[in-house]
């Protein structure tokens, strides 16, 4: 059975409106993604990190943002393929799910969630999140933190992965950098386990692990890509 293991980056979500981290400088209100994005930042300064993931929230409520072509495509892959298809996303947001696929591998976390500081329990977030915000699960009450894998933090269901990764026939990588890992690995491990690799991205790639590079906007060339 031919096992197609797919994973997507800020790029697939770009032409729904929402910005990559690299691209535009990688700055966010003049400061860089890894002064928001780590535990550090949350200790010493939670008012910004929490403004900053509210803020993103509140994009993705927006009714102007929704998933492109790209994402349907890989819907209709998934949803349609007579053998295996995983898709691990790097991304936070749910236009993956909105576009038809229910069992998305969030690996870095996701916006519409939160987690308990204490027992890591998660509960569905919709709202803004400020210090105010309480568990239900601890007593005392403990502090809610966004349910986002930052810097130095361990990607989320990292068994589910390399095991799927290691038994795929073909390896896709849509809209990412390579920049930050262990994703950015995971194509060496399925060209080391035999799969076919592909790249597809706006820019070409110097990373020999993939065998084949797709140049262009996802929304036009996942579909290709898929048909
Ligand atoms: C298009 C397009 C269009 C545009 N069509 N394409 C040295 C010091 C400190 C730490 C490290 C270190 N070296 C390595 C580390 C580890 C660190 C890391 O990799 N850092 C690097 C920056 C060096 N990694 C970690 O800390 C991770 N944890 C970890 O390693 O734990 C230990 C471990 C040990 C053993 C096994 C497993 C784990 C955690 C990483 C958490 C990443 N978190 C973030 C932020 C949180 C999410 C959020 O707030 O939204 O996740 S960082 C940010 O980068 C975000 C993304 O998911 C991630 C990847 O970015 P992505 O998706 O690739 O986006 P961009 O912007 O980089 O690229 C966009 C691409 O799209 C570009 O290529 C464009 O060309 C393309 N594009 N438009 C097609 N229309």
């Amino acid at each position: 059975m031919e096992h197609i293991v797919i994973l997507t980056g800020a790029g697939i979500s770009a032409e729904s409106g929402i910005n990559t981290f690299r691209d535009n400088n990688g700055l966010w209100e003049n400061h860089r993604i890894e002064e928001v994005a780590t535990p550090e930042a949350f200790i010493s300064n939670p008012e910004l990190v929490y403004h900053f993931y509210n803020l993103r929230r509140q994009q993705l409520h927006q009714a102007s943002l929704k998933p492109n072509a790209a994402h349907y495509a890989l819907a209709k892959l998934h949803n349609n393929w007579k053998g295996k298809v995983t898709l691990i996303t790097q991304n936070v947001d749910n236009l993956h799910e909105r576009a038809g696929i229910s069992d998305v591998i969030h690996m870095h976390g996701e916006l519409l969630s939160a987690r308990c500081t204490v027992s890591g329990r998660r509960s569905e977030w919709l709202n803004d999140l400020d210090r105010l915000n309480q568990c239900e699960c601890c007593q005392p009450a403990s502090a809610l933190r966004p349910d986002i894998v930052w810097f130095g933090e361990m990607p989320l269901q990292m068994e589910l992965i390399y095991d799927a990764v290691q038994s795929a026939s073909v390896f896709v990588a849509i809209g990412t950098s390579g920049q930050v890992y262990p994703a950015a690995g995971l194509v060496d491990i399925a060209h080391q386990h035999g799969a076919e690799t592909h790249f597809i991205n706006l820019e070409s790639t110097d990373n020999p692990a993939f065998e084949h590079q797709h140049i262009g906007a996802a929304s036009s060339t996942v579909p290709k890509w898929v048909e």
